[in-house]
């Protein structure tokens, strides 16, 4: 497939300069993009999700290495749509262990999480064995390989998303725009560690794979939420369906760099805990110019130069 989409509106819209900043910072001002509305009246009490026995070690290498099967109905979805959502991908148990390691890693990271805010963290795979586990799973590596058609798929980030009780939307947006990789075989396995109802802010995705051209004249707004309004209006105007539905325990949505994407606000007291991993077929080069809207991308892609194919220690096959 051929390369990245976004990097030409990128001098047009003032995204030609690196961030400075970390990556929560970068979410921070992130979300700052997006249109919340006025008050959104009480949170919706829901309780955090029990800690179930967890599957022994044996059992949860055999089901990490084992292939989901992804039918040809879900890869023809996947490529008109944009996106697919799979059920039943983890069971409950493993769910459950995952999100237990993701609350303990941001914990040890000595992570504050107010209320109101989008606490994120990335590469926790080079830190514990037991998230790498997960990340670099044959399970969800060869998923998708299978939607994206690719013999292979190297790792670019993993990053837990907790959208902490009272965080409000993520803005529309779609990840081509963001990751420095010239490619359009990216997608992302966006994993959510509880049920997730729509009031806690699940993704909901735009139907059509071909919908960023819609939107491609749309300035990108570093400053204000202008973006995501336009973005919004303009879809509402041509009908497009977006899907938007509640995850079930162990679902899962993988979305191609070129979906367009938005999340809800959390109006729950419980923080939507996420587990977000994105792959990129072997042999993708870096773009020639990484934006703004890449954050720290060098993180993720260690001495990869502009133009380079990448092969780096932290990118591994993982398929
Ligand atoms: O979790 C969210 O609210 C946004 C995540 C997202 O945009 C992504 O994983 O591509």
């Amino acid at each position: 497939m051929s390369g990245n989409v976004s990097q030409s509106h990128a001098a047009r819209d003032g995204l030609d300069t690196a961030w400075t900043g970390d990556n929560n910072e970068w979410w921070d001002w992130y979300l700052t993009l997006a249109d919340n509305g006025g008050d959104q009246g009480p949170l919706t009490e829901v309780e955090e999700p029990d800690q179930l026995p967890e599957p022994s070690a044996a059992e949860l290498d055999a089901l990490l290495a084992e292939v989901y099967p992804v039918t040809a109905e879900q890869r023809e979805s996947f490529a008109r749509d944009g996106f697919v959502k799979l059920p039943a991908v983890l069971p409950p148990a493993a769910v459950s262990r995952l999100r237990r390691l993701l609350v303990e890693h941001l914990a040890a990271a000595g992570r504050d999480r107010p209320e109101g805010r989008f606490t994120s963290d990335e590469l926790m795979w080079t830190h514990s064995a037991e998230i790498a586990a997960f990340v670099l799973s044959r399970r969800l590596g060869r998923i998708v390989a299978d939607l994206l058609a690719v013999e292979d798929v190297r790792v670019y980030h993993d990053n837990v998303l907790a959208k902490e009780p009272a965080c409000g939307r993520t803005p529309w947006h779609f990840d081509d725009h963001h990751f420095p990789i010239d490619s359009q075989a990216v997608a992302t396995v966006w994993m959510p560690l509880q049920h997730t109802p729509r009031e806690m802010g699940p993704l909901s995705f735009a139907r059509g794979v071909d919908l960023h051209r819609l939107v491609d004249d749309v300035s990108f707004s570093t400053e204000d939420a202008s973006y995501d309004r336009t973005v919004s209006r303009a879809f509402a105007e041509a009908g497009v369906s977006v899907e938007d539905g509640p995850f079930e325990l162990g679902e899962i949505s993988v979305h191609s760099s070129l979906c367009f994407h938005t999340a809800g606000p959390n109006r729950t007291t419980a923080p939507r805990m996420v587990l977000a991993t994105t792959y990129f077929a072997d042999g993708a080069a870096v773009v020639p110019s990484p934006t703004l809207v890449s954050g720290q991308w060098q993180q993720f892609l260690p001495g990869a130069q502009p133009g380079e194919v990448i092969d780096t220690p932290l990118n591994p096959v993982v398929s």
